[in-house]
């Protein structure tokens, strides 16, 4: 996959958790298995809670005297009438707490705060936001688990209901200097609205900084009363991005990390395998697409990493279709870029394969030059280098072809949680680090430079690849990728 996109799943811990009907004797069972249940859901397998805890831990280690970390979930999206997108959590908000329910927040304290709020006192350095227990509302959506519970299963010092956060955010902001905040594209406006009604009106300014704007001195009065005697924060607060201190640890991945994305690396696989035997004239793109997917949740998948791609023809030319509405055609190639979603990671895998099971003399030239431009970019992906640079790596190989024009997207992202995961074009690959590397060419279907037999060709070619110490390693070299593997595959 290309470039950015948003996709909205649920998790599937929800339908696992009615144990209403057991006898009394097994209550301690019950109570035992849901703790089980609970924890096995909300964290994945291999990353644990005390992982999790780690992480916090690892974050609170950055944060200076005055400094906070405010993090949001995402939040439930409305699909039509009442019925609501699949739910899928903030990808640093997982990062840190393994927790996969909607109306969260996580508060990390550069010290130790104490305050006392109803007739509870808190002291601590991180605080979880969260749904009450409603069991009234539970019945329809799913075991909240809890402000009660969330301590033990997630291994956080305090666990407060999300619908006093409002009430308890001035007293975790007082004496606050820099607040770091989830900027993320779609929540900016709602992440920071929700901070500046909860503490004092702070308004947004130009680059990210925001300060208390004249605003604040008019409600000053009465949030001084609404805020019973705290301390205002300072007069000048620097909003910073989360982004500043998660995503460095997000960009490098754990050994745990890494073997939970190779098994969203051998699904996807699995689903292409599938597809690829399966692929004939005259079926659809959508009976393609859903070979792909069964695939995906049969292996244990949740849901897919991005919406599937799954191009014939000349929609390969559009880079993120996904309509799959059309029947392929004999002598068309058809490509497909999919990711399989395990534990919250995801693979990006792009293949693209003759309809009719054998290639072209032109579709064989031309994805030779995908597979020398990949061979030429995971010789030269090696510690130190740039995504920048691997792009110019490709460029020269197809310059020297001269099909570098049709080559219209950059050559790798980095790879974890999100499909297009943290860090930058200019970030130096280092051990650990996974990115794709994904060569493509798309010829315009009117393009008169090229003979008729090289337009409205659209082909990519994408692998998922590990930097280590010695240079790249492929995750995804077992799914058939060269003309020879395709095509005996599909014989098959
Ligand atoms: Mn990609």
């Amino acid at each position: 996959m290309v470039a950015d996109q948003n996709s909205h799943h649920r998790l599937p811990f929800i339908k696992l958790l009615t144990l209403d009907n057991y006898p009394e004797e097994y209550a301690m069972l019950k109570l035992v298995s849901l703790l089980v249940l609970i924890t096995l859901s909300w964290a994945t397998a291999r990353i644990t809670p005390e992982i999790y805890r780690q992480r916090r831990a690892a974050v609170r280690a950055q944060l200076g005297p005055g400094e906070r970390i405010v993090l949001l979930t995402e939040t439930v999206t409305i699909r039509n009438g009442d019925v609501e997108h699949e739910f899928r959590p903030n990808s640093d908000f997982w990062y840190l707490t393994g927790f996969g329910e909607p109306e969260a927040a996580l508060v990390l304290t550069g010290e130790d705060v104490s305050f006392s709020l109803g007739d509870q006192d808190y002291r601590g350095n991180e605080f979880l936001f969260l749904r009450e227990k409603n069991p009234v509302r539970e019945r329809w959506t799913g075991i909240h688990l809890g402000a009660e519970r969330a301590p033990g299963a997630l291994l956080i010092d305090h666990a407060l209901p999300i619908d006093i956060f409002t009430d308890a955010l001035p007293y975790l902001m007082q004496g606050t200097g820099t607040i770091y905040v989830n900027l993320n594209r779609d929540k900016l406006e709602q992440s920071l609205t929700v901070l500046a009604e909860a503490t004092l009106q702070w308004v947004p300014k130009e680059n990210g900084v925001f300060i208390i704007a004249d605003a604040v001195r008019r409600f000053r009065k009465r949030l001084r009363a609404r805020t019973r005697g705290i301390k205002p924060p300072n007069w000048k607060i620097a909003y910073k991005s989360t982004d500043e201190i998660i995503h460095p640890m997000r960009l490098r991945k754990s050994a745990s990390e890494l073997e939970v994305l190779q098994r969203a690396v051998d699904v996807t696989g699995d689903g292409l395998v599938a597809a690829i035997q399966r692929v004939h004239p005259g079926l659809y793109e959508y009976q393609v697409q859903a070979t792909i997917e069964y695939e995906f949740k049969d292996n244990g998948a949740q849901r897919e990493g991005f919406p599937s791609i799954v191009a014939s023809g000349p929609n390969a030319l559009n880079l993120h279709y996904s309509e799959n509405s059309r029947q392929l055609q004999s002598g068309e190639l058809l490509l497909m870029d999919v990711g399989a979603e395990v534990d919250m990671y995801t693979a990006d895998v792009a293949r693209t394969v003759p309809v009719s099971g054998s290639f072209s003399p032109t579709q064989r030239e031309l994805y030779g030059y995908l597979l020398e431009v990949q061979a030429a970019a995971a010789a030269a992906l090696k510690p130190g280098i740039t995504i920048n640079e691997l792009n110019q790596v490709a460029r020269e190989v197809l310059e020297e072809k001269g099909y570098d024009q049709y080559f219209i997207h950059n050559l790798s992202h980095w790879l974890g949680m999100d499909v297009h995961d943290v860090g930058r074009k200019a970030t130096p690959a280092e051990p650990g680090m996974i990115l794709t590397i994904e060569p493509g060419i798309y010829i315009p279907v009117d393009d008169q430079a090229v003979p008729q037999s090289y337009r409205g060709i659209g082909m990519r070619l994408e692998d998922d690849f590990l930097v280590t110490e010695k240079g790249a390693v492929i995750l995804s070299g077992k799914i058939p990728r060269t003309i020879e593997e395709i095509e005996s595959l599909m014989k098959q």
